[in-house]
């Protein structure tokens, strides 16, 4: 009898590790493949590598309205100057606090980078602070008073990155150079097409725009730069009105038009209207908030000389929306799902290698529509983009289809890279709040999906298996979408192949049973699941009040406050991790997080997300603990409450901010 019971409870053991290896299969392959790419860098060369260095013509006028007080900035010059024309202290060391207080000062008034700030004025290597194959300053985003603060802010909400740190940029940096080394060896012909390169904006932060306009002059050979396009989409914000006008007047005229829409337009018939005024052999859309790598153009034109029919993207690299640091992306190729949302999917095993290897062409079966290259007159005779789309969304994918569908190629070129600046959310919405995403999908189906529109699911929620099907869904049939005869008649004149074709023949990855697909078995240059190496282990000791930081309730305990508390030599919940990522996790579990838009808010512990930013926090001077988003230290509130809060403030060394982590 005992017997039964044994084999009973060995059913059951089974049983369960079945169900375990299942589960974490199921996690695993889902938390890697469905990831959104957003901040996944991977090592890329540093980020002082093989440029010469450069020196830019300084402005007058900084990046930002707000200038540091003359009288302020007078002495601080003063300083720098007796020092280095005094023979005897032109070596000395300046205080480390020195100079990030004078290099503050500089770039509020000079657009001029970290590294040239440093070597030409203090004849002095700044001190450099590494970030995974990015490019970070410390104290980069730093409050010093309260406008800094409301620029931080404000710039969250009207661009939902940190304009604080882009200003300070100015319009011209270093990029780290993230191609793969195979591509440096490569040499492109020398009667290239020229480029116009197109570029719309709406409501724009003034810095990224230009930054991505100097890049763009700073790192194109002139001869292969027609001109640059700025399309205006009827902004409201004022500097990129006449202040902008005035800057290309006087410190870039010739190459650049500006294009002023009197009425809001949006993105898509916005690029038609940049594209119109073109006159370049190759069109390039950029996005506003971009900035273009080394070499990055010749070998989208040398693709588009070599077949004018061939539409190209560059990889696009990854601009933290939190630090703005570089960093190099893996590469991926466009796909889409059901709910006609673009996605990134890993590349095929298939498509990879090729005589060329790392740095051959890969055929995309969508493109994600901010960065690409074509041949201008092939745009026209490929229809364009359909101009009752309104604003955003979908023309990435109808385009992607036409471009398949009707004769053409889509290909990613891995040594072409563009950075982008990833931002949270869009923000900006419609003119009147229409769901503009949902009204594109709707005319791409209808013009190019054929009998597999019953496959859409548009809905921003999930539906159960037959409630997914388009034709059972009254509230979409019904809905209008505009006219689209002349996009039918384009599909019939271009003489285009079926959506079974492009299906079976460019993207037979997507699977047509829909919610059971499987993701493909991936070869992924990222760095997968690994877990960032731990710097330093300890409690987090408040030097003032001779408390230990942790958290106020169970450390597991998501958007959970963290308080000081008296120190437990044996209490596991009072132990954070400091890993190479910047992160601090608590008892290996939470990382300390910041909100993004709202830096009054209190530190909580929030799942890690590995992606920097909010989590990103930095040891310095003053045995401050810096948070490098929010651009403030930590500190006790009240040194003598038992309740032991604590909150962000502006660094200023006080004994409130000083924490040592122990260990
Ligand atoms: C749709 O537009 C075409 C021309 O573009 C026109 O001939 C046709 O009458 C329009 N259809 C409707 C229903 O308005
Ligand atoms: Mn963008």
């Amino acid at each position: 009898m005992g017997s039964v019971t044994v084999r009973y409870f060995c059913y059951g053991c089974l049983f369960t590790s079945a169900a375990w290896t299942v589960l974490l299969f199921v996690y695993f392959n889902f938390s890697e493949v469905t990831q959104p790419l957003k901040n996944v860098p991977i090592k890329g060369s540093g980020p002082h590598g093989p440029f010469p260095k450069k020196f830019y013509p300084r402005f007058t006028r900084g990046p930002s309205q707000v200038l540091e007080s003359q009288f302020k900035a007078n002495k601080i010059d003063d300083l720098i100057e007796n020092h280095i024309e005094d023979p005897e202290r032109g070596n000395m060391k300046f205080s480390s606090e020195l100079v990030e207080l004078v290099f503050h000062d500089q770039i509020f008034r000079n657009a001029v980078t970290r590294e040239s700030f440093c070597e030409e004025r203090l004849k002095v290597v700044c001190g450099k602070e590494e970030a995974r194959g990015g490019f970070i300053v410390p104290g980069e985003g730093m409050i010093f008073n309260e406008r800094d603060q409301e620029l931080r802010d404000l710039g969250y909400q009207k661009h939902a990155f940190n304009m604080l740190i882009s200003n300070r940029l100015g319009y011209h940096r270093d990029v780290p150079d993230t191609r793969n080394a195979a591509c440096k060896d490569r040499s492109y012909p020398t009667d290239l097409p020229v480029a116009s390169v197109v570029i719309c904006f709406y409501n724009e932060a003034f810095s990224a725009l230009l930054r991505t306009v100097h890049s763009v002059l700073d790192r194109t050979p002139a001869r292969l730069l027609h001109e640059i396009i700025l399309v205006d989409d009827d902004s409201d914000f004022d500097d990129v009105k006449g202040e902008l006008d005035e800057y290309i007047q006087k410190y870039l005229p010739g190459k650049i038009k500006v294009i002023r829409n009197t009425k809001r337009e949006g993105l898509i018939r916005g690029r038609m209207i940049g594209a119109a005024h073109a006159t370049g052999e190759v069109l390039v859309f950029l996005d506003s908030h971009c900035e273009v790598n080394v070499m990055w153009l010749q070998p989208l034109l040398a693709a588009i000389r070599e077949d004018r029919q061939m539409v190209v993207c560059p990889v696009i690299d990854i601009i933290s929306a939190d630090t703005l640091a570089y960093s190099s992306s893996p590469v991926v190729r466009g796909g889409f799902n059901w709910g006609l949302h673009f996605k990134w999917d890993l590349v095929p095993l298939s498509e990879l290698g090729g005589t060329d290897g790392a740095t051959a062409p890969i055929k995309s079966p969508t493109m994600a529509g901010g960065l690409f290259a074509m041949n201008r007159n092939y745009f026209s005779e490929l229809g364009q983009y359909d101009s009752g789309m309104d604003i955003w969304g979908g023309e990435n994918l109808e385009i992607s289809f036409r471009i398949w569908m009707c004769g053409g190629k889509l290909f990613i070129i891995p040594c072409s890279r563009v950075g982008h600046v990833f931002r949270k959310r869009r923000p900006y919405g419609s003119p009147e709040g229409q769901d503009t995403m949902t009204h594109n999908s709707l005319r791409l189906a209808h013009v190019w999906l054929d009998e597999y529109k019953v496959r859409l699911n548009l809905s921003p929620r999930r539906m159960d298996d037959k409630e997914q099907y388009f034709s059972l869904r009254p509230d979409l049939r019904t809905r209008s979408y505009g006219n689209i005869s002349e996009r039918v008649e384009l599909r019939k004149k271009l003489n285009c192949k079926s959506f079974k074709w492009y299906l079976d023949n460019i993207y037979p990855e997507m699977q047509i049973s829909g919610s059971n697909a499987k993701p493909q078995q991936p070869i992924f240059i990222n760095r997968g699941p690994k877990r960032p190496k731990v710097l330093q282990r300890g409690r987090l000791y408040h030097l003032q009040t001779h408390k230990c930081l942790a958290a106020q309730g169970r450390p597991s305990q998501k958007g959970g406050l963290v308080v000081l508390k008296a120190c437990d030599y044996s209490d596991p919940n009072q132990i954070w991790i400091y890993n190479e990522e910047h992160e601090l996790v608590l008892n290996n579990l939470l990382c300390l997080d910041m909100s993004e838009t709202r830096s009054s808010d209190p530190p909580r512990l929030m799942k890690c997300h590995g992606s920097g930013g909010s989590q990103q926090w930095t040891f310095g001077r003053n045995n401050r603990l810096y948070q490098v988003s929010v651009g403030q230290c930590l500190r006790a509130v009240d040194p003598l409450s038992r309740r032991g809060f604590v909150a962000m403030a502006i660094c200023d060394g006080s004994s409130s901010q000083q924490w040592h982590l122990e260990g």
